[in-house]
Formats: C-alpha cells, structure tokens, sequence
C-alpha cells in the first residue's frame, strides 16, 4: 500500500500514481515486515539482503548486484575535526552514485507493472543510472537533462547504455515538470524519486550504515541535499529497522545543500512545513542545482523527526573539501558529494557539531562523474623528452 504523506490517502501498490489525487501531497510506500534480523545473516552484502524491506515481486528483480558500498573510517581527517567520522562511499555502485540502489527497485517495480517505457529528469546521476538499469531489463528509456549543465561522466553514460536523451533549455526543475507532464499523460513510467518505490531501494543506505555499525545507530548522518529524496529514503530506512527494533536508538539527520540552491536548509531556519523554490539554483556541484525539490516535505520530517538539522556550504568550500577528501583520505568524489564534508567542517567550526560525535558522512557519487571540476582544480602536467636526466631534474626541483 501507498498513503499520501499529507492526508493519508491510501493507494494500491499496483496503481501508477505519483500523487495524492485527493491533495496533491506526494506518497510513500507502507512497509512493515515482521522478521529478525538474524535472517539476514550470511546472505551476500548487496542492498537485496534486505529483500524483505524491498516491497515489490522478488521474482523479477533486476539488479547489478547494487549496494554493499564501503564503509571507510577516516581517522585522519576525524582527528583534525575531533569527531569520529565514517564515510559510506555510494560512487561504488555499478553506475557510480547511490542512485542504482533506486533504479533496482523502480526498475523492478517498472516489469512488475508492464510498462515498455520509462523516463526520468535529472541532474545526471538519475538518468545515468536509469539508462543501465532500464537496458538491463529490456526497456526503452527517455532522459531529459537541464542543457549544458550536466557533467561529461553522467552525459556519457547516458548516451552509451542506450537512452534517449534530451537536451532541455531550462534547469532541472523544468525539465522535471515537463517529463511528469509526459509521465501523467502514460507516454512513460516516471522514475524521478516522486515515484515512491526508488526510495525504497535508497533506504538501504540506511540499513547498511546501522549494520556495519554492529546494529548501532551513529549520532549523526550527514548528506547532500538536492531534490531530497535520499534524505527522506534514509530516515525511512533507519525508523523502519528501529520499528522493527533492530536499533534503539537514532541519528540525526543532516542535510547540506549548496548556498546558491537552498530551499532546504532555508526552510529550516525559518521552521517551516514547506520550502520556498529557489528561482535560479547555481552551483558548481551540479548534481544538487535544484530550487523546488519534490520530496521536500518528507526531507523536512526527517530533519525536525530526527532533532536534526540544515546548512549551506559555498561553491568554493564545496571544492575544498573534495580535495581534502581527495588528499588526506584516498576518497575521490564528485562535487555535491563532498557537500557532506564541507558541512561537516563548517558545523564543527561553528559549534554545532559536539566533539566526539560518531559521524557518518554519506559521499554520493564517483570523482569521474565530473572530471572537468577535477582536472581544471589541478595543474596541468609537465611534459617532458623519457629523458633520466630532465625527469631527475623536475622531480628534485621543489
Ligand atoms: C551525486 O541525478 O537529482 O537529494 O537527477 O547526483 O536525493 O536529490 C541527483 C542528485 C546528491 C542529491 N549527490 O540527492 C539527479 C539528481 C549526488 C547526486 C544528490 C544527487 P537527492
């Protein structure tokens, strides 16, 4: 069953819906398993071993064996912030980014229904991952991505596994409002995150993180925020396994978005229910250049939920702290993913953050996804005859 996170609609689950009709509030998918957790003993460490919090029909799951990402302490850079800090490396997944664990399930959900076409807006993760998962399963899919702004790595995904993509004038929201007008219309099935069944895949991260924590919560979850949906998917994740009282405890949810693309994190300072849109998000991550996310509401009950909170972070502290991910930790990034650390240094610099609190920071997306922000953060290379000698003399010049 689905219910109307607003007014409590309910909806069948083999209905294509993606809100409220009474309302017009977005949806969620009722989930309540009775089993133990020792039931997930021994099973292989994707995301499908906790089918049973995986409401669609096992029989047709489609999945590149998504999930099971590291869970890296980071010991140096937690000792320079003095908190002890974990970050959960979501660019390990097929496609990259977090966003396959999503694309498993809707794609699941996708055959369940019949349907022969889906599609999707995005940012570049969405539709890169979508464009994999949609040709592992036979189905034609339609992307529509924000013209320009979308980064070479997702842009090349998209093409090669097969997608039809779209180039929109006009930024994501746009783009978002045109493909669920074609969605609403049945030219296609919409696997934007306003379809509640990606969410159901994404609240895996949660159970990963509480898992390798030896059923613990963390303090804190700290994340990127763009059009909210992962936010919302882990709070999800993490009450049903402490419903289930697998856990006892809770963390607080935090989200980070970009200063130039912030409804969130304004919507918290001023208390509200509701976000304002952004008119014109700019931000140099461009995964997260998003002024009117779908699951803001649900991302704004995680946060008061949770005793949680929002910040913003600058382009240029966005930047600095992929780096220093980069550098001081091995981890390799792409920009919006990195939104997680750089609020985590900012909130410990203001106070915010209490020394010693257990900190999972949750980095969304490979490095390679954009590797024109990386390359132009560096020098170009110096290119030189194999020469002993000439080598000799560069690498003794500094
Ligand atoms: C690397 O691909 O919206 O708050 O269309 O790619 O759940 O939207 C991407 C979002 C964070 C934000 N980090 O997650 C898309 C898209 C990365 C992302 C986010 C995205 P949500």
């Amino acid at each position: 069953m689905m219910i109307c996170i607003s007014c409590g609609a309910e909806y069948d689950n083999q209905e294509i819906i993606y809100t409220c009709r009474e309302c017009g509030s977005i949806l969620e998918v009722v989930c309540q398993p009775q089993v133990s957790r020792d039931i997930f003993e021994c099973r292989k460490s994707t995301m499908w071993k906790y089918k049973e919090f995986m409401p669609v029909d096992h029989s047709l799951i489609v999945s590149l064996e998504e999930g099971g990402t590291p869970f890296c302490r980071c010991q140096k850079l937690g000792d320079d912030l003095g908190v002890e800090l974990y970050v959960k490396v979501e660019g390990s997944n097929p496609t990259g980014s977090f966003k396959d664990r999503g694309m498993s399930v809707g794609i699941t959900k996708a055959r369940e229904l019949g349907v022969d076409t889906v599609g999707c807006a995005s940012t570049g993760n969405t539709s890169a991952s979508l464009a994999a998962y949609a040709a592992r399963a036979g189905l034609r899919c339609i992307v529509l991505l924000p013209s320009g702004k979308v980064a070479l790595g997702k842009l090349a995904q998209a093409m090669f596994h097969g997608a039809e993509v779209i180039s929109v004038r006009g930024n994501f929201d746009e783009a978002l409002e045109a493909v669920t007008a074609l969605a609403l219309e049945g030219q296609l099935y919409l696997l934007n995150s306003v379809n509640p069944f990606r969410l159901e895949g994404q609240k895996s991260i949660g159970f990963e993180i509480v898992d390798d924590l030896g059923w613990k919560s963390p303090d804190r979850i700290i994340l990127p925020v763009g059009n909210a949906g992962n936010i919302s998917a882990i709070w999800k994740g993490i009450t049903e396994f402490h419903e289930a009282g697998f856990i006892s405890d809770l963390p607080r949810m935090t989200g980070i978005q970009a200063e130039g693309a912030a409804p969130i994190a304004r919507a918290v300072e001023q208390g509200w229910e509701d976000i304002v849109p952004v008119e014109n998000p700019e931000t140099v991550a461009t995964a997260i250049r998003i002024g009117a996310p779908v699951s803001a509401k649900k991302a704004l009950r995680a946060i008061y939920e949770s005793d949680g909170m929002a910040e913003t972070v600058t382009d240029e502290e966005i930047l600095d702290a992929q780096k220093l991910l980069a550098r001081r930790e091995g981890i390799g990034v792409e920009p919006a993913s990195a939104a997680s650390i750089a609020g985590l240094r900012k909130l410990v610099e203001s106070g915010q953050i209490d020394k010693g609190e257990q900190i999972v920071c949750i980095v969304t997306g490979h490095l390679l996804k954009d590797p024109n922000t990386a390359i132009n953060a560096c020098k170009e290379p110096i290119e030189v005859d194999a020469d002993i000698s000439a080598l000799s003399r560069i690498i003794n010049q500094s």
